[in-house]
């Protein structure tokens, strides 16, 4: 079999350089090593930028969002008891839209078998070859039998624990790590938002996240310790620990409910460099990963996409390599900023098993800081909506 471009990832990444690239008659065929059902069931992120929302546009996928998603002016810090605004509109003349990971992959699913686009799940030992020549291609077993795409080019949109990054660890790779000493309990829930934006709270207990995907379905989150376990965690402690870590005014508005959904992540900052090897590029998570503070995981795999379809979309129109060979500087200097702002955001809202007194205070004095001041308000607010492609 061949096509132009071998995509290994039916996650955002994939789909969307996928759609982007059908749009425009470039052949595509996604790989990914589950099923469409099983992709569907993870339950991962909720805030988009502007820049997401504008490429599921030009990919002709954004509909649903428009109708179901829910656009925020801004979202509140809490902490000493307090909510503290930040007015993304009034600080930027942006705002974010409140539209779950899960929906937006299945539009770009649907919109891809409607298109009649080649999708292979359920794919093992997929592993791509050849990248560092003109003719790559990706082998994969299909019911036990052995195949092989060949292709102009591989996009590795395979996520953290992908093929691809793990095709080039032997080839120059370099790695960039923090890991995080805990976790994020996180419960999804059919109850309505106990408020109308995204809360972010700094408290003593730990850090806690109010979020949501629609006027009667909310997604919570408490930080937990690294080697805390779902198992233990009912939803009723769930439900007094958040609310223990809400000013009064908020923890009295939470509706519980049973969990639909409940999960631990572990939290670290991660990026790989380069993002290109010869013919093969990493994209999204299986280039770089953010601890979900500051909501820029499947936004940073947009740009990421924006860069490549850019580079791609020049080559096929005249052959020019130069966007394809500029697409790992470009997308890592946005990239290396958004892992700043989401490190800022950790370090500011959790409490660190190690933090001390003159720890506690540097996070007090910074939040009174951003309480008090328009300016750090405002470098806040251009971070969380997205910083320009
Ligand atoms: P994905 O991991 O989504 O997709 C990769 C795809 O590749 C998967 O379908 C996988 O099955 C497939 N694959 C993997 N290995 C393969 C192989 N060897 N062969 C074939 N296919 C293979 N981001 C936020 O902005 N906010 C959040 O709150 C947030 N919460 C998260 C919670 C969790 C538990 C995780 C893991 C991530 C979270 N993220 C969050 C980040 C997340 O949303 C990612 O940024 C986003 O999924 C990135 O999309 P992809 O790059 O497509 O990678
Ligand atoms: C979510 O809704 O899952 C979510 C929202 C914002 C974040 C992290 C997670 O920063």
């Amino acid at each position: 079999m061949r096509t132009q471009v071998a995509i290994i990832g039916s996650g955002p990444s994939g789909l969307l350089l996928s759609a982007l690239l059908d749009q425009i008659g470039v052949d595509t065929v996604v790989i990914d090593r589950v099923d469409r059902d099983y992709i569907l069931g993870r339950i991962r992120a909720g805030v988009l930028e502007s820049g997401m929302t504008a490429l599921l546009d030009q990919a002709g996928v954004g509909a649903r969002m428009h109708r179901e998603g829910l656009v925020h002016d801004g979202f509140e810090l809490s902490f000493g008891g307090r909510l503290c605004r930040i007015d993304l509109k009034a600080l930027t003349g942006k705002n974010v839209m409140v539209y779950g990971q899960t929906e937006l992959t299945r539009d770009l699913m649907d919109d891809r078998e409607a298109r009649g686009g080649k999708t292979i799940y359920n794919a093992k030992n997929v592993t791509p070859h050849d990248f560092d020549g003109a003719k790559p291609c990706v082998t994969y077993e299909l019911d036990g039998v052995e195949h092989r795409l060949d292709c102009d080019f591989i996009a590795g949109c395979d996520g953290y624990h992908g093929a691809s990054r793990a095709a080039v660890e032997d080839k120059g790779l370099r790695h960039y790590e923090k890991i995080y000493p805990f976790g994020w309990l996180g419960v999804l829930a059919d109850v309505p938002p106990a408020h109308d934006e995204l809360i972010y709270a700094n408290h003593k207990r730990g850090f806690a996240l109010c979020s949501q995907r629609s006027k009667v379905r909310s997604r919570y989150y408490v930080q937990v310790p690294l080697d805390d376990k779902v198992e233990v965690w009912s939803d009723d402690a769930f439900w007094d620990e958040l609310r223990r870590r809400l000013p009064d005014d908020v923890a009295e508005k939470v509706t519980t409910g049973p969990s639909i959904e409940k999960s631990i992540a572990p939290l670290r900052s991660y990026v790989a460099e380069p993002l290109r090897f010869g013919r093969m590029f990493l994209v999204g998570d299986a280039g770089h990963i953010v601890p979900p503070t500051g909501a820029k995981g499947l936004n940073l795999a947009a740009s990421d996409v924006h860069y490549l379809f850019e580079g791609l979309r020049d080559f096929y129109a005249d052959g020019a390599m130069s966007g394809v060979d500029a697409y790992s500087g470009r997308a890592l200097a946005r990239i290396w900023k958004a892992e700043r702002f989401s490190w800022f955001m950790t370090t500011l809202l959790h409490r660190f098993p190690t933090s001390g007194e003159f720890d506690l205070r540097i996070q007090e004095a910074e939040l009174d800081y951003i309480a008090t001041s328009e300016t750090a308000r405002r470098s806040i607010a251009e971070n969380y909506i997205g910083l320009p492609y």
